[in-house]
């Protein structure tokens, strides 16, 4: 167990109301997780932890309250993020053209921190009521590609059936795992669940993410350092709920 690789992957999930974060959150975490109830902050978040061979990942997922009361604070939750997820309702074109901003949103609120983006359009077991085709969400993300540079992965869920939901958390693991580079880049499959939207345009990337040196630091060391960072991390996510909380009543006493 000490050798393995720990990591602390901060997870966001940004979108409009209603689209199916906190029901894509839940299909994800099942039952039985561990969890720290924000409900009455506005927000809340629950960690998973999964092992993949020698990394034992612990995915913390934020769950953003879409309501606009809130955007004032809101950025607050994207700092420390290494991923998020751009959730869209299929049935709702506008819901998916909002994305624009919750993206912007997320830049900024991460200080441009965030490496891996996926755009979900959910609630695909809505067949027949359904109104933004795949080509249309892989126009749209090919767009917003091309605003800001930014590459984007896409997937199709439904958090009613479960459909997909498993598949993009295992895809963003590995993603988060390439881009710390601890794993070779997984070749891409046309028939794969997930599409990249830079499939035909693969450029190196420059990441800024700490790596840590065998020669320097033991990995005994080094899995203490981790321990203890994650535990000083755990600690700055609730000083920022906290915050959030006093900013509100601040804001609901003016
Ligand atoms: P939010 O967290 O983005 O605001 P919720 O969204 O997870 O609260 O979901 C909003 C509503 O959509 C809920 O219905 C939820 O059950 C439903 N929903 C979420 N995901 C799916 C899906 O994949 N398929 C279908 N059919 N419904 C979904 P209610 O009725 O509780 O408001
Ligand atoms: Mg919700």
């Amino acid at each position: 167990m000490n050798n393995l690789r720990k990591w602390n992957f901060k997870v966001v999930l940004a979108g409009p109301g209603a689209v199916g974060k906190t029901s894509i959150r839940e299909r994800y975490m099942g039952k039985g997780f561990e969890s720290s109830y924000l409900k009455t902050i506005g927000a809340d978040f629950a960690s998973k932890k999964i092992q993949k061979e020698e990394d034992l990942i612990t995915f913390q997922i934020w769950d953003l309250a879409g309501q606009d009361s809130y955007q004032v604070v809101r950025s607050t939750f994207y700092k420390g993020a290494i991923a998020g997820i751009l959730v869209f309702d299929c049935k709702d074109p506008s819901t998916m053209t909002n994305l624009k901003e919750w993206l912007d949103e997320a830049i900024k609120g991460s200080n441009n921190g965030i490496l891996v983006y996926i755009v979900i359009a959910n609630k695909i077991d809505l067949e027949e009521e359904r109104r933004v085709s795949r080509d249309m969400a892989l126009e749209f993300c090919n767009r917003m590609k091309t605003e800001t540079g930014i590459r984007f992965y896409y997937s199709e869920t439904s958090a009613l059936t479960g459909q997909n939901i498993q598949e993009t958390f295992e895809f963003l693991s590995d993603k988060l795992l390439e881009v710390n580079n601890i794993k070779d880049a997984v070749p891409f499959a046309k028939t794969n669940s997930i599409i990249d939207l830079d499939d035909y345009d693969e450029k190196p990337k420059e990441v800024s993410t700490v790596s840590v040196s065998s020669d320097s630091v033991s990995r005994d060391e080094f899995t203490e350092l981790q321990d203890r960072i994650h535990i000083i991390e755990e600690r700055l996510n609730t000083i920022q709920a906290i915050i959030k909380k006093i900013v509100e009543k601040i804001q609901e006493e003016e």
